[in-house]
């Protein structure tokens, strides 16, 4: 009887992260989960008709998570009166099809715009004031400086989070939230209506200095050199601790929208406390603060978001620009978790789907628009995922540990190593073979996988495009292929298929996973 208590009630906690070696996991009733994601269209959700015919395609890509957003518009139609019936259509239709959700609070911001706030308080400029830019014009941008704009937000975040308590505290079909989407300031770097330059005027709060002080070791590089170029002050105004410049007004801005998140985010999770994050448009090259989308949770600003939204779980990158590794590298620092919930759904994701697991730990990975194919069947992606679901045991049991790893090549970074159980692998493009038949393409597609070690000398190889070879960490002793199996995981369990030997393997030099095949040996 204690042992079947014990079951239940375990079954019955919400979705938690916990650590895992170096690794951060999404636990949902009691394991740790794979999010093997993609993200709806922003209108899509607003339909349950609309949605009908997209399930399927969602089913036939393997995947198991939808990210859906939740419109504050449409849910708080007339102050204080909530409809929701999208909301609880979503949850029955995502169960039907077996689907987890993370939902997108599209609530103060989306894309730094205030485009989902009720007609109720788009109307009402004097009640709900705007951001301002630097001329003094009005932007459709709730002002963060302003308690009324973040009281409304946090008293419909908080009936969202309770009607999901109430709906689905113990199906727990929503295993996270994404606070807001895509904050950032536009067209300058900071607001500048009074309120917002009052502010500035003031001395930094002392919960950001405090933090900084004693985080000063660990602080992100960016944000150290900007504070110490200018003495390393620990109080004073903006402008004395931290110089005038546009990227002391972006600092300035992103401590007052973490403030601003911090209160809804602490009120939703005071009603439900799911895992909760924030995302953020990645800047071009070369873009100064208020010509991109500023002072958003982005990389840089990493320890200001930290130390202003405490109740925050992590920030997360989207990925509308090619430099997949570079924004990873800084995504991943202090400890942040990689979750991907936007990448631009294109060829390619398939192999960044493994290197994202494999190499990052990631918790998930979401290509937007997802339901924008009509041949859901035949992407790439949807193999990949394929895979992933079959591997996500193994993959999750070393999360965290140094039996996991990830590559990800292309024609400009064509070979890759990895120090796995005493050996070296060496992967490269599958076109690096001069016979393989795509060798001579002037393009060449993203090749990409993950290394698994399930014993001393046993490991896993999944992903599409490899080749591999093998080598001693030491020395120049013989390192041979004992035995190759291609296979799949049917429920769970090992089903070999072809033993790979002759020239599946060269004559046992390499494991190949030819570019177009997804494959696990
Ligand atoms: C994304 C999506 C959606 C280098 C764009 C990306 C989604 C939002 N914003 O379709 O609107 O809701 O989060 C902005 C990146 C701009 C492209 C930069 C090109």
């Amino acid at each position: 009887i204690f042992l079947v208590t014990a079951i239940t009630l375990r079954a019955q906690t919400i979705p938690y992260l916990q650590r895992q070696g170096t690794a951060t996991q999404l636990i949902v009733e009691g394991k740790p989960f794979l999010m093997r994601g993609g993200e709806l269209g922003n209108s899509s959700a607003s339909s349950l008709a609309y949605m009908e015919p997209i399930w399927p395609k969602l089913e036939a890509m393997h995947l198991n998570t939808v990210l859906a957003p939740v419109y504050w518009d449409l849910i708080e139609p007339e102050e204080g009166k909530f409809d929701f019936s999208l909301v609880d259509g979503l949850l029955k239709d995502a169960r039907a099809h077996d689907m987890k959700l993370v939902l997108l609070w599209f609530g103060t911001w989306k894309n730094s715009m205030s485009c989902y706030a009720p007609l109720w308080v788009k109307r009402d400029l004097k009640r709900f004031p705007r951001a301002k830019s630097a001329e003094g014009v009005s932007q459709e941008i709730l002002t963060p400086f302003d308690d009324r704009n973040r009281d409304a937000d946090v008293r419909a975040f908080q009936q969202l989070m309770r009607h999901l308590k109430e709906q689905d505290g113990q199906d727990h079909t929503v295993v996270m939230v994404q606070v807001e989407n895509e904050i950032g300031m536009l067209p300058s770097a900071r607001d500048h209506c009074a309120a917002a330059t009052k502010a500035y005027r003031q001395p930094v709060p002392a919960e950001l200095m405090r933090y900084l002080t004693q985080h000063k070791k660990e602080l992100i590089p960016e944000l150290q050199q900007h504070w110490q170029a200018n003495g390393g002050k620990t109080s004073g105004t903006w402008e004395e601790v931290f110089g005038k410049s546009l990227a002391t007004d972006e600092l300035f801005m992103a401590w007052h929208y973490a403030r601003y998140v911090e209160a809804v985010t602490a009120a939703g999770k005071a009603e439900y406390p799911l895992p909760m994050y924030l995302n953020a448009a990645l800047p071009r090259e070369g873009k100064q603060p208020g010509e991109y989308p500023s002072a958003g949770p982005l990389p840089h600003l990493l320890d200001v978001w930290r130390a202003g939204t405490p109740s925050i779980d992590f920030l997360s990158p989207d990925f509308y620009n090619p430099r997949f590794q570079y924004w990873n590298d800084l995504y991943t620092r202090s400890g942040n978790p990689l979750f991907i919930p936007e990448i631009r759904f294109e060829t390619g994701d398939e192999a960044k789907a493994f290197y994202a697991v494999g190499h990052y730990d990631a918790l998930g990975f979401s290509p937007f628009s997802i339901e924008s194919t009509d041949h859901p069947a035949e992407e790439p992606l949807g193999k990949s995922y394929d895979v992933l679901d079959q591997l996500a045991p193994q993959i999750l049991a070393k999360q965290g540990s140094d039996q996991l790893d990830g590559v990800l090549l292309d024609k400009d970074a064509l070979e890759q190593q990895i120090t796995m159980g005493g050996y070296v692998f060496t992967v490269k493009h599958d076109f690096t073979l001069g016979w393989s038949p795509g060798a001579q393409e002037e393009q060449w597609p993203l090749a990409g996988g993950l290394i698994l070690q399930t014993g001393p000398d046993d490991f896993i190889v999944a992903g599409t495009g490899l080749v591999v070879t093998f080598a001693p960490v030491k020395g120049n002793d013989l390192i041979g292929i004992g035995r190759i199996d291609e296979g799949e995981y049917i429920d769970g369990k090992w089903t070999p298929g072809r033993n790979l030997n002759g020239d599946q393997s060269h004559q046992g030099r390499h494991l190949r996973i030819p570019v177009g095949d997804f494959g696990i040996q």
